[in-house]
């Protein structure tokens, strides 16, 4: 009756299809009766719950770098960052997800800002984090009391539960890049969060080259005899730019050489990874950096799971399923889960594109999969 206060959220209607009942009163008379209960039948439902492979909420969606850097700009100089709102954050909100800030059904990819001398305050979460940085430098983010030097080309994973805060050391405002497993822990319920110290110590704020996290964990193929165990996330807290591209531009030498060293034809690829157990970089989250060649092409991959990209160098053209668009330094965009994804180098230079994706969590469930080919 429409005078019911607390009318049922089901909504049944009886359709014409394969696999259906004839619409009938009779039909009618039991629908209403699951709406009135509370209950849905399967058979109406299957297509949508159970597809033959994966069909992603997400759309496919690019963001330019240079529309994101003037509205954070802009926020530098309205909003004032520090506790309560915690950051000067921004997220891409995929037009496909309800108005959420989620880039994917599983990440979340920020643009953060800091204006010179600003601290983003100190707190610690559940949900994993890293930055990368397309461009600048002078923001110091300080993990545990530990000051990491934040430039072009790093990657800084920062894994739950860890406190943080960042300091901007320098003149001039820096921006970079948050990617977190925000709508990942928001739909599976599993956050906690704490307010850390009001303000970092003196310590804190000075600026080293490197990390104590890099003199420890930061020699390749070595690692410290006193730390045995395992951890489930990567204890060392930047990767710099120059090891992540001598690995890329030895890969394209290699291939060059006869040996075959790359993914594909003039596109070669690494992985952020924890030197402690070789596995992925963080529990929730897979990053990796990606060569192509001047005038090369990715194969054609699809794969459960959704990733976010960003050109960190050159420019080209990318291929998200029915999308396709011509990129340059700092754009952004999603390729959802099982759309298949190409990219091509211009002519004249490579394309270099920062990716992270959801891939730990279905290969922990044994339930990923990857297509090659078109
Ligand atoms: O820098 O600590 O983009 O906690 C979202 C949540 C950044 C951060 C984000 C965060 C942070
Ligand atoms: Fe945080």
């Amino acid at each position: 009756m429409s005078t019911d206060p607390n009318p049922s959220p089901v909504r049944l209607k009886a359709v014409a299809g394969h696999g259906q009942p004839d619409p009938s009163p009779e039909l009618e008379q039991l629908y209403r009766g699951f709406e009135r209960e509370l209950l849905v039948p399967l058979w109406t439902e299957i297509g949508d719950l159970m597809p033959v492979q994966p069909k992603s909420k997400a759309a496919p969606h690019l963001w330019r770098w240079e529309r994101l850097k003037e509205l954070a700009a802009q926020a530098g100089r309205i909003v004032p960052v520090g506790r309560g709102g915690e950051r000067r954050a921004i997220a891409l909100a995929n037009p496909s997800l309800g108005g959420k800030p989620y880039a994917t059904p599983t990440l979340w990819a920020a643009i953060q800002y800091l204006m010179p001398g600003e601290d983003a305050p100190e707190h610690r979460h559940t949900q994993h984090a890293f930055r990368f940085v397309v461009e600048g430098e002078g923001v110091w983010t300080v993990v545990n009391g530990d000051p990491v030097r934040m430039s072009r080309g790093d990657f800084l994973p920062q894994s739950g539960w860890n406190w943080h805060a960042h300091h901007n050391a320098a003149k001039e405002p820096m921006a970079w890049i948050d990617g977190l497993d925000i709508p990942f822990a928001y739909y599976t319920e599993s956050q906690f969060f704490e307010f850390g110290r009001e303000s970092i110590s003196p310590a804190e704020r000075t600026t080293p080259e490197r990390s104590r996290a890099e003199r420890l964990w930061g020699h390749p193929g070595l690692r410290p005899v006193s730390k045995p165990d395992a951890t489930p996330a990567s204890p060392l807290l930047a990767y710099r730019w120059v090891d992540t591209d001598r690995a890329l531009a030895d890969q394209l030498a290699l291939e060059e050489e006869g040996d075959a060293a790359t993914l594909s034809p003039g596109h070669a690829a690494v992985r952020f990874t924890n030197p402690t157990s070789g596995g992925d970089v963080l529990p929730t989250i897979r990053a990796e950096m990606h060569r192509v060649r001047a005038g090369a092409r990715t194969l054609t991959r699809r794969e459960v799971g959704s990733s976010v990209f960003q050109v960190f160098d050159g420019s080209g053209t990318v291929t998200v399923g029915e999308r396709r668009w011509s990129v340059a330094r700092g754009d952004l965009f999603v390729v959802p889960s099982w759309v298949p994804f190409t990219a091509q180098a211009a002519t004249s230079e490579h394309l270099d594109l920062f990716r992270f994706g959801d891939a730990p969590i279905f290969e922990a469930l044994h339930a990923q999969r990857v297509r090659i080919g078109d």
